[in-house]
């Protein structure tokens, strides 16, 4: 059979036992097209199903969240967590709360979250929660509240051996802060159950930049194995969360340009490049529930409903969420000459994203490899935790800049095609293997 006549009978059998779960089904064909000759060429893989296993979570625990609101009204959501295979380590993977989450969403993002775990070379499993809550418009006791009542119900199944959740999208320090305390209580002990805790309470130094900065040394290895480097490149950021800002400040530190952030209402674009005032500003304002449509210098543009992809860049960031990228929009990046796209989001392009992409001359980094630097300095939290011990942030950035590297580097090994570097194909080769021998490994269970 042809890989093609393969994925499609594969992807066939998942649509009819996953019915409508769209992103879910868009994450997998995507691995599944690069890995699956590689599994009916292993006779062990074929023996043990390996593809058919890691596309079926290990469970999902779903809850109801029920709490109040400041005027006192019952209010409930709906609550998970996708424990997605913890063949090489405990599950570990971010908690999401926004309007959209769902349980595909949460298994296209805990099925990423165990090859990217993997490629990290940490002994990390997969997995992904998260709850329909908006915190947009709800004060600060809110949020802490749901916090809350969301680990009320969440803490019986996780901790420090078991399940490991950290940060994502409306899920920051102050966040996990909350969830902290009260898994904490629950458990009656103190241990690192969670990761991205706060500095003054078992946190990594580096952990809240981890992710953006880690982008931005995987697109510096990019380009030194073009014997080139972000000296004047022009970068365009899309996002304006913990992952795009911490990018903008990196990339700017290295001497790149950055010319826009963006949010869901619009782009702000900075011509001649922002400074690391404005990435603050930036910053405060989204701490504050605020936007940035009102940007404190005459040499910036907040420009409603537009993506940041025709600003002519050479390198794009998309920082913002799943499917922002249309392949009209890497038509633009095409057009205006882009020569890289690195993935601080997760899956960031729409499937006729991917394939206009893969047609194009643009090197395209997955966020499987170029955003673990969040997931890899978790793994370092994790360890000060076990040992009681804090690391200085020169070590842990240290450290993530290693790891960053060596995730290109065996990207590269298994994506090089002639002088040329699949990204893509090699991350889902050289993560899907490292999983692959571990459930081979174990055998039928
Ligand atoms: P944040 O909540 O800090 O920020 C998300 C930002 O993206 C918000 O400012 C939001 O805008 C903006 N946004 C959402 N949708 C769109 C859109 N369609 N167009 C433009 N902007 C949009 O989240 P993070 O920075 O933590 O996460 C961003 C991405 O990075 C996610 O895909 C996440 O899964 C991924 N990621 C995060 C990691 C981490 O360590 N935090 C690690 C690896 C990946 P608005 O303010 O208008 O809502
Ligand atoms: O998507 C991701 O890698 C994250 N949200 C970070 C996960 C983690 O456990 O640090």
């Amino acid at each position: 059979m042809s890989r093609d006549a393969l994925l499609k009978d594969f992807m066939d059998r998942l649509e009819k036992t996953a019915p409508g779960e769209t992103e879910f089904h868009q994450a997998v064909r995507h691995v599944v097209r690069d890995t699956i000759t590689i599994e009916k060429a292993h006779g062990d893989y074929t023996a043990a199903k390996v593809l058919e296993r890691l596309t079926v979570p290990d469970r999902i625990i779903g809850f109801r969240v029920v709490w109040q609101d400041d005027a006192g009204q019952v209010q409930v959501n709906r609550g998970w967590r996708v424990q997605f295979s913890n063949a090489i380590g405990p599950y570990k993977g971010g908690l999401r709360f926004h309007p959209t989450v769902s349980p595909s969403m949460l298994k296209f993002l805990g099925f990423e979250q165990v090859f990217k775990n993997a490629l990290t070379g940490l002994p990390l499993g997969g997995g992904k929660g998260g709850s329909d809550f908006d915190p947009k418009g709800r004060s600060d006791a809110e949020i802490m509240r749901f916090c809350q009542a969301f680990m009320r119900q969440l803490a019986p199944h996780i901790g420090p051996d078991r399940d490991i959740p950290a940060g994502d999208i409306n899920v920051g320090t102050r966040e996990i802060g909350w969830l902290f305390a009260a898994y904490k209580a629950h458990a009656l002990e103190f241990t690192g159950a969670l990761t991205g805790k706060g500095p003054s309470f078992g946190g990594s130094a580096i952990r809240t930049q981890a992710t953006g900065y880690g982008l931005v040394y995987f697109v510096e290895a990019m380009l030194g194995d073009l014997n080139d480097d972000l000296t004047g490149k022009r970068v365009a950021i899309s996002g304006k969360g913990n992952v795009a800002t911490h990018a903008a400040e990196k990339a700017l530190a290295r001497g790149a340009k950055v010319i826009s952030l963006s949010d869901t209402s619009g782009t702000l674009w900075a011509r001649d490049g922002l400074d690391q005032d404005t990435i603050a500003w930036v910053r405060s304002q989204k701490a504050a529930g605020g936007d940035i449509a009102d940007p404190p210098s005459k040499a910036l543009r907040f420009v409603e409903g537009k993506t940041p992809w025709s600003l002519e860049p050479d390198i794009a960031l998309p920082c913002a969420t799943q499917n922002e990228l249309s392949a009209a929009m890497v038509q633009e990046l095409v057009d205006g000459g882009a020569r890289i796209v690195a993935e601080g989001a997760n899956m960031p392009l729409t499937a006729d994203a991917q394939d206009k992409i893969m047609a194009a001359a643009i090197l395209h980094a997955p966020g499987k490899a170029a955003n673990a630097g969040g997931v890899a300095v978790s793994g370092l939290e994790m360890s000060q935790n076990s040992h009681r011990q804090f690391a200085p942030a020169e070590d842990v950035d240290r450290k993530l800049k290693d790891i960053m590297r060596a995730i290109h580097a065996r990207v590269a090994d298994n994506g090089r095609e002639g002088n040329r570097i699949d990204y893509v194909r090699g991350a889902n080769i050289a993560g899907f293997r490292k999983v692959a021998d571990a459930v081979t490994a174990m055998g039928a269970i």
